[in-house]
């Protein structure tokens, strides 16, 4: 039940797509609880969405447009916008113009930029940030189901007895499924294996950690599949009724070799002898599958070992592909991809074409596939791509290439931005810059990874001449002369529209159909309660392919033969590390939002390089040292050195998510290669060739202010705290003037308090504001080392002893935080663990960590069960 003032909507950050409800507090605040009755999450919420509330308000928000840096009304900044797009079409033709979108948009927004595009425009010029998430997954599917359907639900998770995780930190990007798969497996024993070279905080769960050889899953899978074969395992009535191409993919997988994987035989006879064995199987694959040069071949290979035991569509079985942002399935089934029309029709096929273009009163249909994400950019840097609008993300920072990518969006005749924030490092290169309402103020709806339609809702209103991005992109299109096909008032009616047009696919034999709403009242669309898809006269939610019924022209499923890469080519002797890249738990991309909450900085405050012991012994980094990653482009980073045996030898790990705005020199984007899968464009983002070398830092500093700071240094990494700002710094450059540098640093002007310690050659300098510390700053000559939460807290307060620096007497330094929901640290959870013992319910009962939302349990049982023993023995 909803309380009477709350309202309820969905959680804009994973693909999990969790329900919540919101009670606007006043002055911009909001509370934000998990909704009990939605179908993804019943209540459970992780820290992101914990954190919601503290993510709105005006903070750092573009609150009117913007040209070439000046504010701008809207009508001036829309006209601008209609007219440099039309007189570019004009003269060059649609083909010269470009949109770049996002699965972070709704449904609705989606839905109008594709039909001015691919209807109006008459390009196929429209690409999303799915192009760097899902597009292998949307190419393997097709290929072998006909369709881009993903066939099974959520509760498959929970009715498998065994759960493969291909290429998924399940725990740490999907903490709501990963948590209903942990209180599963609890119930029911499922087993768990978990594929990939990295051990993850999900690896907490798994009865086998299969550390693959980066990029090799295709050998697995062959193995797999050959091994299926081989004991008698296939589904073979299946396979002779319902599919085709068996025995070429299986000649194909014969010639791979799974010791390619680098597993030993023992590994892999347990896990094909577990898959054999385990009828109800899911294979759950995410982004080390996807992101990857053989993306889509890694896809299919995990799809034909479903196909061929017949695992796919019934309870408890199938391939499962979990999306990454809250609307990347809105977006395939708006047709936001640059080969994909609307619906999941085809671009292709003549006769879908005419159906869409007859629905929509198209002048100009596109007849052909655009440019995907990495081409556009690559167009608008040499000039073929002329007029650019980039919408709901963030380029600069997230393309590979992205140095690159920054580049052509400077050099690109004019560009157009619409995001929610001014300073994003996109925004900065563009000529105008549209402000976006987002969540909290937005209404539409998303589709999660199990096909479920849930409302997104409005809570707060618009700051400042914000606006949907739907609206936007319709003012635009009505300016361009379209203005009957674009006279949409309200979210519903672009709705009931794109349902329409699914009835027609629907009509056509596909999948997606969705016509039991094309009639929805205004009424209803406000009051509509999560969905899963199809929705039709004859379909209502539930699995697809349990029935054998392909969408393919024969109606049966394709096996692809698939072939294990050559990954000589992904080595290079000057770059010989193989740098894999993804996310932390308490962070979203681009940080734009979660950047805003303080307590989502404390899991993680820096960006880091996570380096194998032997590695980083080779190097001659200790941990906390600072490392300098480069690439064969040009790309560096100054990183954080991690010191683990987490990541295997030659294969570090980076988060992707500090840009120019929170690092001096941590974008992880100008490091990857912009090489893609032949087949979905897709890049491979987990696997860029880098040299690594220890960063020379004359000094490091660590900041706190109450105030914005801003660094001078070559290493700075800044985030907000629970007192203002903090800041990690390095250079290497000496510094005369500490004084000097701290007034600058800080934006103060008065003489600060100075301690040195010449004897450990430490410096250190406190401001007050009164009798209060407003900011401090200490410098060592290798990695500072002070209880920054401590001092974090000693902001604003009457300030004695800081530059001491030492937790005071009697108190516990609590260490980086573990658990965000409940602000426990490392130290406070490992002396629990030294008075209890390896006994995560009683540490979790005694420190209140990891009874909340529980995305940190993984991390607090690795925690106790790697260095109590040894902690305790000290
Ligand atoms: N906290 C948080 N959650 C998020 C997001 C976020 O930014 N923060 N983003 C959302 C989005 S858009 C996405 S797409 C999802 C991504 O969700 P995931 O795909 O689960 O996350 P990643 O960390 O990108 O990568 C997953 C794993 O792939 C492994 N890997 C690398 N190379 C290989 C390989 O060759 N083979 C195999 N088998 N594994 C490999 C990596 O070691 C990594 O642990 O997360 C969503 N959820
Ligand atoms: N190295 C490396 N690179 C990667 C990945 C990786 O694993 N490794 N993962 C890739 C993947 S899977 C993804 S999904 C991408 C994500 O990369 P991006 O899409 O670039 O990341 P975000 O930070 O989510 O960018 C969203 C932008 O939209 C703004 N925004 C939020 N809501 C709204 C809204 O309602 N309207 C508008 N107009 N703007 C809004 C935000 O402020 C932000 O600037 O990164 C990709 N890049
Ligand atoms: S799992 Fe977390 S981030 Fe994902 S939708 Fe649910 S609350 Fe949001
Ligand atoms: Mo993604």
């Amino acid at each position: 039940m909803t309380g009477r003032s709350e309202i309820r909507s969905t959680c804009p950050y994973c693909g999990v797509g969790c329900g919540v409800l919101l009670s606007p507090e006043g002055e911009g605040g909001l509370a934000v609880r998990g909704d009990p009755e939605h179908p993804a999450n019943r209540g459970r919420l992780c820290s992101k969405g914990l954190a919601l509330g503290e993510t709105v308000g005006d903070d750092g928000r573009l609150l009117a447009p913007q040209v070439d840096g000046a504010p701008a009304g809207w009508d001036d900044a829309l006209d601008l916008v209609a007219r440099r797009f039309s007189e570019t079409i004009e003269a060059h033709g649609p083909d010269s113009v470009a949109f770049y979108v996002s699965g972070q948009l709704l449904t609705e927004d989606y839905y109008v930029a594709n039909k001015l595009m691919k209807g109006f425009i008459g390009s196929g010029n429209i690409d999303t940030n799915s192009r760097l998430c899902m597009a292998s997954t949307v190419a393997g599917q097709k290929r072998a189901f006909g369709t881009d359907t993903v066939p099974g639900t959520y509760d498959d998770l929970e009715e498998a007895d065994l759960v493969v995780l291909v290429g998924s930190n399940l725990a740490w990007c999907h903490p709501v499924l990963y948590q209903r798969l942990v209180a599963a497996r609890k119930a029911r024993g499922t087993k768990v294996v978990v594929v990939d070279p990295r051990r993850t905080a999900t690896c907490d769960i798994a009865d086998l950690h299969l550390r693959i050889r980066p990029g090799t899953d295709v050998a697995l899978f062959n193995g797999l599949l050959l091994h299926l074969w081989e004991v008698g395992a296939l589904d073979e009535q299946f396979v002779r009724t319902h599919t085709e191409g068996f025995e070429a993919a299986l000649s194909r997988a014969s010639g791979s070799d799974p010791a390619a994987t680098g597993l030993t035989r023992p590994e892999l006879a347990e896990f094909f002898s577990l898959f054999a064995r385990t009828e109800r199987a899911v294979t759950v694959f995410s982004q080390g599958v996807n992101q990857s040069s053989q993306g889509t071949d890694k896809v299919n290979a995990i799809l034909n070992c479903h196909l061929a035991t017949g695992r796919i569509g019934k309870p408890g079985m199938g391939p499962f592909s979990v999306t990454g942002q809250p609307n990347a399935m809105g977006g395939r089934e708006t047709g936001g991809l640059a080969n994909m029309l609307a619906a999941h029709l085809d671009i292709e096929d003549a006769r879908h074409r005419s159906v869409v273009r007859d629905f929509w009163a198209a002048p100009r249909l596109t007849e052909t596939a655009g440019l995907k994400a990495v081409d556009i950019f690559r167009a608008a840097g040499d000039g073929r791509i002329k007029a650019l609008w980039i919408a709901c993300t963030n380029p600069a920072v997230s393309m590979p290439g992205a140095d690159e990518v920054a580049a052509a969006i400077r050099a690109c005749e004019f560009v157009v931005v619409s995001d929610m924030f001014a300073d994003t490092d996109t925004a900065r290169l563009a000529d105008v810059v549209l402000p976006a309402t987002g969540w909290g103020e937005k209404d539409g709806t998303v589709t999660n990874s199990d096909r479920t339609i849930s409302r997104q809702r409005a809570a707060l209103a618009a700051p400042g001449q914000a606006r949907p991005d739907w609206a936007i992109f319709a003012d635009v299109a009505r300016r361009m002369g379209w203005a009957d096909a674009f006279d949409y008032c309200k979210p519903a009616e672009v709705f009931r529209e794109h349902a329409a047009l699914s009835g027609l696919a629907g009509a056509l034999g596909r999948d997606f159909d969705i016509s039991a709403l094309a009639d929805i009242s205004d009424g209803d669309y406000d009051a509509l309660a999560p969905a899963r898809w199809p929705l039709s006269a004859t379909r209502t939610g539930g699995r697809f392919f349990g029935d054998g019924a392909f969408f393919t022209p024969s109606g049966r499923a394709r096996f692809v033969a698939v072939e294990q890469g050559d990954f000589a080519a992904l080595r290079s002797p000057r770059f010989p590390y193989r740098l894999n890249t993804g996310r932390n738990r308490d962070q979203w991309h681009t940080m734009t939002r979660t950047a805003l909450a303080a307590r989502l900085s404390r899991h993680l405050a820096e960006p880091y390089l996570q380096i194998h012991p032997g590695d980083a012994a080779r190097l001659g980094l200790a941990p906390a040292d600072l490392a300098e990653v480069s690439g064969p482009d040009g790309g560096r980073a100054i990183l954080r050195v991690l010191v683990s045996a987490d990541v295997a030898e030659g294969a570090p790990f980076a988060p992707f998510h500090w840009t120019g705005e929170t690092a001096a020199a941590a974008r992880i984007g100008p490091l990857i290669s912009a090489a893609t899968d032949p087949v979905s464009g897709q890049p491979e983002s987990k696997g860029a060739v880098v040299a690594i070398s220890k960063f020379p830092a004359a000094w490091h500093g660590f900041a706190v202010s109450a105030a914005p700071l801003t660094p001078e240094a070559r290493y700075w990494a800044r985030v907000r705290s629970e007192t203002g700002w903090r800041a990690e710094l390095a250079d290497t450059e000496e510094v005369t003037d500490w004084t000097g540098y701290a007034r600058a640093l800080f934006g103060l002007t008065g003489d600060p308090q100075i301690v040195t310690d010449a004897a450990r050659s430490e410096i250190r300098l406190a401001f007050r504001d009164g009798d209060r510390l407003a900011a401090a700053l200490f410098i060592a000559p290798g990695p500072v080392s002070v209880a920054r939460d401590f001092v974090v807290g000693r902001i604003g307060e009457p300030g004695e002893d800081l530059l001491a620096a030492r937790p005071g007497a009697g108190r516990i330094d609590p260490g980086p935080t573990v658990c965000s929901c409940m602000n426990v640290g490392r130290n406070t959870i490992l002396a629990a663990a030294a008075d209890l013992g390896a006994d995560l319910k009683g540490v979790c009962a005694a420190t209140g960590a990891g009874t909340n939302c529980g995305s940190c349990r993984p991390e607090i049982a690795d925690l106790i069960q790697r260095f109590v023993p040894r902690e305790a023995a000290e």
